[in-house]
């Protein structure tokens, strides 16, 4: 149920820590289990953490759902009960559900460092690293406003799954700042499962329920993906306006021939290295920062290649 091999230059997984760096023992295993599997930002994510892991002397292994869902990631996350790692950097696919089985694998005194997204409860964890998504909402919101340069109409934000901290924000910081843009009115936010399928057609319908309908705001790269197919299918590919989130080879491909207007980047593999130079701190009881974050940039076609460097990995 996990994917082991990496885009990170040659790397394996699981074979960090050989060659010129110290070799790994005992206390210096850390785990990482991202938010789901062969997903350009959390590949990205573990490439960051690799370097950084291999640098420090630590070894990292990393067990990805298949899918984003807690059922599974749960599974994950109880397997490490019988060889407790000293770190174990996740990020939580729902803010509530993944309390408990994280909570266990503390009990064994294993640090905990959210990569990402982040549990509800702030007691958990020793350090969190995400981007600031409230902010990445804003600038959304920022970018729709000067692409509607004035002219009137409705805008739809696409969500993933109710619990996912991290796209919860992006919505909730578009949302807020799209009230200073009287001339934009957002018809709601509306949660796609991080299914493309169920993204397209919450754009099909809403082109069908809205005809003023100016703009889509995509939380990440699935609601993206999705968002561009149904745009596509009704012939309203640059009509209306396509914001997304992240930078993914086929959103980059997007953005390059005018399916997106916009994209906002993370930098995931910054994400992954600061969040395993707090484990490593934490476990060699350094001082630790509760919180970090990681920057965001606005791409937008006409500045994507000064932008090249925050693409993402696949
Ligand atoms: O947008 C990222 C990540 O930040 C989010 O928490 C979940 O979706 C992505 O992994 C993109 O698919």
């Amino acid at each position: 149920a996990a994917a082991l091999l990496t885009a990170c230059g040659s790397g394996t997984v699981g074979q960090t820590g050989s060659g010129d760096s110290a070799q790994p023992t005992g206390g210096k295993k850390l785990a990482l289990i991202p938010g789901v599997q062969a997903e350009p930002f959390y590949i990205s994510l573990q490439c960051g953490a690799e370097a950084e892991a291999k640098k420090l002397g630590y070894e990292l292994t990393t067990q990805a759902p298949q899918k984003f869902d807690a059922p599974l990631q749960t599974q994950l996350v109880n397997a490490l009960g019988a060889n407790p790692p000293a770190a174990l950097l996740i990020a939580p696919t729902d803010d509530t559900a993944m309390l408990a089985p994280i909570q266990q694998v503390k009990a064994r005194g294993t640090k905990i460092v959210e990569v990402d997204t982040a549990l509800k409860d702030t007691g958990v964890a020793v350090s969190s690293i995400s981007s600031d998504n409230a902010a990445g909402g804003k600038l959304a919101a920022q970018t729709m406003a000067k692409l509607a340069n004035g002219k009137s109409g409705s805008v739809l934000v696409l969500d993933t799954i109710a619990g996912t901290s991290t796209t919860a924000a992006r919505a909730k910081g578009f949302e807020d700042e799209l009230k200073n843009t009287p001339n934009l009115k957002s018809i709601g936010i509306q949660f796609t499962q991080n299914e493309p399928e169920q993204a397209a057609a919450k754009v099909t319908a809403a082109l069908s329920s809205t005809p003023d309908l100016i703009g889509v705001f995509a939380t990440n790269l699935n609601t993206g993906e999705g968002a561009a197919t149904g745009l596509r299918n009704a012939g309203k590919v640059g009509a209306v306006n396509l914001i997304g989130f992240d930078a993914s080879p086929s959103e980059v491909e997007g953005l390059k021939n005018g399916q997106y207007q916009a994209l906002i980047a993370q930098d995931p593999a910054s994400i992954g290295t600061q969040g395993v130079q707090q484990a490593v701190a934490a476990i060699e009881g350094k001082p630790v920062t509760r919180n970090l974050t990681a920057q965001l940039h606005s791409i937008t076609k006409a500045d994507m290649d000064a932008n090249a460097q925050y693409f993402y990995k696949q």
